[in-house]
């Protein structure tokens, strides 16, 4: 019997992005991207792992999404690849890319199933790259742009837009950490990201709504809840101040127009600037229509002076599950992160546009037998049930990720798909038994205890 029936409408999807599955790194035009370069680039990615084939979506497509069909997908999100469809980021448009993102948004409509374009998913054009990426301000203005080429292609099939994924990921990963492309290690470099990443989507809003007439415009954070390893106050201070440098410096810059003033402070006593100019927070929080967010784990954190900024450590955990990634697996904690962004921010609507689990699959015949992922989504479905039935105004989930695919630096080692890909057998797709569960989850509109 289902004891955990959601909302009517509720849209149940999966989520992918470009350089993850598409492959075809230079067919029909296509321009590079910083991480076709990382990935060429020796030693960046986990066993010389690159895009270039992937999942080989670009042309089979098709395949992609009678599997969607089959499963019964109400939604699916996806990435444009910003190279494919303007190959130097700024200049001529390549017809041919946005020809096939044509034929997949086709593909979708004609199966019943919504598409969710994310403009931005890592995979910057290489050219703008070299003359500064987002370092630059000048790749606001270019942002702007491709939304607008886009959004002017799809946009009278198209009704869902999110600008960027994770911008915290591009900023932090890619300017301070140097594990993702273009692999920069500068504190500076990652706020100054950070900023001209938001403000390019602040810049692309009205672009969209402009062109796709009727569309609910939004971004997606990547956010965790954040604990402390022990209850000593330094313990408690650093979680504070991971919370700002993780969610609230992108929370409150959308929905409050400042950023924190906890971090702003520690900024400015370690020397770095955030380039804000008059006028940019009012675009950066100018009204949305949803936030999404991808959960996976929370953090725990110690306090640590040593550390890296902002100044904490990982904290230790007991008695807890880990996923192949070391993520902690703590369904507790979506239904305590929506909670909170629902009370704090009030977003109009929300979307759990990722969530899923890597665990080491392996197919026995036909099948792939993967138990944990099971246990895993019927986990987090249930906490999202609690979260709704409680006034949170979730209007979807996305499995991340409807295929396995190139895990960034980790290369093709983790799997987080509900489907598997034998990459080494033709690129065989194999629906595990997590995604016929979905499937059941999907027809019922909800699942038992
Ligand atoms: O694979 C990534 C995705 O591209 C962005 N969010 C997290 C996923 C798992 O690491």
């Amino acid at each position: 019997m289902t004891t955990h029936i959601f909302p009517d409408g509720f849209l149940w999807g999966a989520a992918t992005a470009s350089y993850q599955i598409e492959g075809a790194w230079e067919a029909d035009g296509k321009g590079e991207s910083i991480w076709d370069r990382f990935s060429h680039t020796p030693g960046k990615v986990q066993d010389g792992d690159t895009g270039d084939v992937a999942c080989d979506h670009y042309h089979r497509y098709a395949e992609d999404v009678a599997l969607m069909r089959g499963l019964g997908l109400k939604a699916y999100r996806f990435s444009i690849s910003w190279p494919r469809v303007i190959p130097d980021g700024k200049g001529a448009v390549n017809e041919a890319g946005l020809d096939f993102y044509d034929r997949l948004v086709d593909a979708l409509v004609e199966a019943g199933i919504t598409p969710y374009v994310t403009l931005y998913h890592w995979d910057l054009p290489q050219a703008l790259q070299d003359a500064g990426g987002w370092c630059s301000r000048e790749v606001v203005g270019h942002f702007a742009r491709y939304a607008d080429v886009v959004s002017k292609r799809l946009g009278d099939r198209v009704k869902f837009w999110a600008t960027h994924n994770e911008p915290w990921v591009v900023a932090k990963l890619g300017h301070y950490i140097g594990v993702h492309a273009p692999g920069i290690t500068d504190l500076s470099a990652c706020y100054q990201v950070a900023h001209h990443v938001l403000l390019s989507h602040g810049e692309a809003v009205p672009v969209l709504r402009a062109n796709a007439g009727g569309a609910q415009v939004g971004i997606v954070l990547n956010l965790s809840p954040v604990d402390p390893a022990s209850a000593s106050p330094a313990n408690q201070t650093a979680a504070r101040r991971h919370d700002g440098y993780l969610n609230r410096w992108y929370l409150d810059a959308l929905f409050k127009g400042t950023y924190p003033d906890d971090m702003s402070a520690i900024l400015d006593e370690i020397g770095v600037a955030v380039p804000v100019q008059a006028g940019d927070m009012a675009k950066i929080s100018a009204p949305i229509d949803f936030l999404g967010v991808n959960y996976y784990t929370r953090d725990v954190v110690c306090d640590d002076p040593d550390g890296a900024f902002p100044f904490t450590s990982p904290g230790p955990r007991e008695n807890a599950e880990f996923t192949e990634m070391g993520w902690e697996v703590y369904p507790e904690g979506l239904y305590r992160l929506l909670k909170c962004v629902h009370q704090d921010y009030s977003p109009a609507a929300l979307y759990v546009t990722e969530n899923g689990a890597a665990i080491a699959d392996a197919p026995t015949g036909d099948a792939v037998h993967d138990p944990r992922r099971i246990a895993y989504l019927r986990a987090h479905f249930k906490a999202i049930h609690r979260a709704i039935g409680e006034g949170v105004p979730l209007k979807g989930y996305f499995v991340w990720s409807l295929l396995d695919n190139f895990e960034w630096a980790f290369g093709y080692s983790k799997r987080f798909g509900i489907v598997y890909v034998d990459y080494e057998d033709g690129q065989r797709r194999i629906p595990k038994d997590s995604a016929h569960f979905y499937r059941e989850v999907i027809a019922d509109n909800g699942l038992s205890d």
